[in-house]
């Protein structure tokens, strides 16, 4: 059901050869932007009418109109299951506590006596979310993207998520009740890259964003990376991963059902398993069989997420190797189940998120951890980081100098502006001293 690669022997290869070794997924986003393309320039130029359009023809939805109103929103809440209110509320309290606190202080720096740089941090003016429809509805995302866009105090807020034919044209009722949970009441039904060039250009309806975030399939992704510059995006999401660095203290139950976890979310998605103990690789491979055979979205999804070439059993000379391996992989989701597992978990340097010890399940992170969900995939670990309020603020540089202080550093300005041949850069600050240099 899953491959090995096994690794012990020989010195194991440094960086980019190592990761070449490691199994990933085919998620060619350069060759869907030819095909998004024209679909962003379309609704560049004709708008709202564009959007109903897509929705009749990529979700079969006959729509009159793409902004849910707002009873629909009042309406899902009201219907929503209560135990899953009640699970909804307590991911969003828990979000929030994380979350809050990674709120940046303003901070003003004295350089030199009468010179100061502060940084100040600016939410963004208005973001876009895209909660997906179809296989994946997660009301847990849209916590994930709401709660920190909200807690870096971003004035407006809007969220799209594809037109569902089962419900009259809107997004699903769960979505739309996390919405109305949130606060959150300017909903789109609007789905994959058309959702994205509605936020980027906006429509009649819906005025345009400066970012746009959420999860989404490879023409969400490919979307993201068309209007790359025009607005700002969180990444370019691609099939969830897990990896799990364990030896033989884990539990091989334990350790199969949380590679079947990740598994069900895709058949692109990879589980990977990186161990120094053969034993832990039979006994997890034993327990994969009856347990997918006893889960729900077996044939679909997890048998061939777990067939595909990007999952595996890694088998390594020792955890350290083990370590290696992981850092070299970057997965969107670590779990170290070892001896000591918060001593490897500090040392580790490339991973969306890491999950410590047995009781630390991704599962837990996913909805109820307090942590984000929405994390770099496909090796982007090794240079961003996941959704954070962070990446919802801009931090300013505010340069406040007095006139001494500028007397003092300016001979210098106006040789380095020399230097570049830039001298009306250097005659700027001339001109505030009577066209001479102070000589300090
Ligand atoms: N594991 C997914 C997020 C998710 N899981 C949503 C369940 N619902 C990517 O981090
Ligand atoms: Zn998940």
């Amino acid at each position: 059901m899953i491959s090995r690669i096994d690794l012990r022997g020989d010195a194991l290869p440094e960086g980019g050869a190592l990761r070449d070794l490691l199994p990933r997924a085919d998620f060619d986003v350069a060759a869907a932007l030819d095909k998004v393309r024209p679909i962003c320039e379309d609704v560049h130029h004709r708008g709202d009418a564009a959007l109903i359009e897509y929705a009749k023809r990529f979700d079969g939805v006959e729509l009159d109109r793409v902004k849910v109103p707002a009873a629909a929103l009042t309406r899902a809440l009201a219907e929503l299951d209560p135990d899953v209110r009640a699970a909804l509320e307590e991911s969003v309290r828990r979000a929030r506590i994380v979350h809050r606190a990674q709120r940046r202080k303003d901070h003003t720096t004295q350089v030199v006596p009468g010179g100061t740089v502060t940084e100040k941090w600016i939410p963004v003016d208005r973001v876009g979310l895209y909660a997906p429809g179809g296989r994946s509805v997660y009301p847990s995302s849209v916590i994930m993207n709401v709660v920190p866009a909200q807690e870096a105090g971003v004035p407006s807020i809007a969220l799209a998520s594809p037109a569902q034919q089962e419900f009259g044209g809107l997004p699903h009722p769960t979505i739309l009740a996390a919405c109305a949970l949130l606060g959150v009441d300017e909903v789109y039904a609007a789905g994959g890259a058309t959702a994205v060039a509605m936020f980027a250009y906006g429509t009649e309806s819906c005025p345009p964003a400066n970012m746009v975030t959420g999860p989404g399939n490879i023409w969400v992704a490919a979307a993201k990376r068309y209007f790359t510059g025009r607005i700002g995006i969180d990444a370019e999401a691609g099939p969830t991963e897990i990896a799990v660095l364990a030896d033989d203290t884990a539990d091989p139950a334990h350790v199969a059902a949380d590679l079947i976890s990740q598994a069900e979310h895709d058949p692109l998605a990879a589980a990977v398993l990186v161990t120094d103990s053969e034993e832990l690789a039979e006994a997890v491979e034993r327990e994969l069989e009856p347990q997918v055979a006893a889960t729900k979205h077996v044939e679909d999804r997890i048998k061939p997420a777990l067939a595909g070439r990007q999952s595996a059993i890694v088998l390594v000379s020792s955890v350290e190797d083990g370590l290696k391996v992981v850092d070299a992989y970057g997965a969107e989701h670590l779990e170290i189940q070892t001896a000591d597992a918060a001593g490897i978990a500090a040392r580790v340097r490339n991973a969306g998120a890491v999950f410590v010890g047995p009781w630390s399940p991704v599962s837990l992170g996913d909805y109820a951890a307090g942590s984000n969900h929405v994390l770099p995939t496909g090796g982007c670990a090794c240079h961003s980081s996941g959704l954070s309020v962070q990446s919802f603020l801009r931090g300013v540089h505010i340069v406040d100098y007095t006139r001494d202080a500028l007397a003092d550093v300016a001979h210098h300005v106006v040789t380095l502006a020399e230097a570049e041949d830039l001298p009306a850069h250097g005659a700027a600050l001339k001109a505030r001293f009577g066209w001479k240099v102070p000589v300090r």
